[in-house]
């Protein structure tokens, strides 16, 4: 079955530009492009053209998730099981897929409005080498695992959880949680080796609760620990191991207010469903307001 293969890249609506360049280069340690558009600018975390694209307004959240497919023929298998769902989309103009540097685009809601891409080939520019936005002992994980994960709100888990399924991702409530609003039953999907790419099932504030990022060294992860402390900046949740991917992470606020969850030593995705009551140490909860479950 034609599948999205991973989280391509990011579309976030910041109200704080200026902050978002520091923050995504001086704290984790992005690559800002500033690029020739001037409404928007680009964050890159490998040889990609970019994987976010930040765009200054009046809002803070984010504007579309993009998943990759890998070429004309997945994208029109997965259309035609939207056609059988019933479920509409939008092929996007050519004009719309030279703004996303990619050649073939489909514009999407899922059944809690949030904004999905589709997309086949990417600008891949394999001659700029990655270049952090400040000193990294390595680089991120990404290639075949995307560029992270995603955390956004789903009214009705059930229909989220069968609108991506028809783009081809797989998983399940992996967790039961207490949170202030009672027992929460999170969801896991993955479409790729990452043991998670998207998530839902734990409402707040925004669309997005939260995105992860990872790094390839352990070191990386406690650099930007340094940063985030030496800066200030809350964080959310404190250094902990998850029960699912096993990734050693932590949370803390963005300039948009909701969280950054940054990790090392993510596990695989795995066939077979199972789930937990906690994670396996840590994640307690410093700031409370935007990740207020207690894992
Ligand atoms: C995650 O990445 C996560 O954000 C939560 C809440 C639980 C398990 C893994
Ligand atoms: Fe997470």
């Amino acid at each position: 079955m034609s599948s999205v293969t991973e989280l391509g890249y990011v579309g976030l609506n910041v109200t704080d530009a200026e902050a978002w360049k520091r923050f995504g280069a001086d704290v984790i340690g992005l690559e800002l492009v500033e690029g020739e558009e001037a409404d928007r600018f680009y964050f890159r975390m490998d040889y990609w053209h970019h994987r976010f694209v930040i765009h200054p307004g009046e809002t803070d959240d984010i504007a579309y998730a993009g998943w990759r497919v890998a070429d004309e023929e997945a994208m029109q298998a997965i259309l035609d099981r939207l056609d059988a769902a019933g479920h509409s989309y939008r092929r996007a103009t050519p004009e719309e897929a030279a703004e996303r540097r990619v050649l073939g685009l489909v514009k999407v809601k899922d059944p809690s409005g949030n904004p999905v891409e589709l997309f086949y080939a990417p600008l891949i520019e394999v001659h700029l080498p990655f270049h952090p936005g400040r000193r990294m002992h390595g680089k991120f994980v990404t290639g075949s695992e995307g560029i992270g994960h995603i955390l956004i709100q789903a009214d009705d888990p059930a229909a989220s959880h069968r609108f991506y399924s028809l783009l081809g991702l797989k998983g399940a409530i992996q967790y039961h949680l207490q949170s202030p609003k009672g027992t929460v039953y999170p969801v896991f999907m993955h479409c790729n080796d990452r043991q998670h790419s998207l998530a839902f099932g734990v409402n707040g504030p925004s669309r997005l609760n939260h995105m992860m990022l990872e790094y390839r060294e352990l070191d990386d992860l406690g650099l930007a620990h340094d940063i985030v402390r030496a800066q200030g900046i809350d964080v959310a949740l404190q250094l902990g191991k998850h029960s699912n991917d096993e990734a050693l992470t932590f949370y803390f606020m963005t300039p948009s207010g909701w969280a950054m969850e940054l990790g090392w030593g993510g596990g695989k995705s795995f066939a077979q469903q199972q789930y937990h009551l906690r994670d396996i140490f840590g994640h307690g909860i410093e700031k409370s307001g935007n990740m207020d479950v207690e894992l």
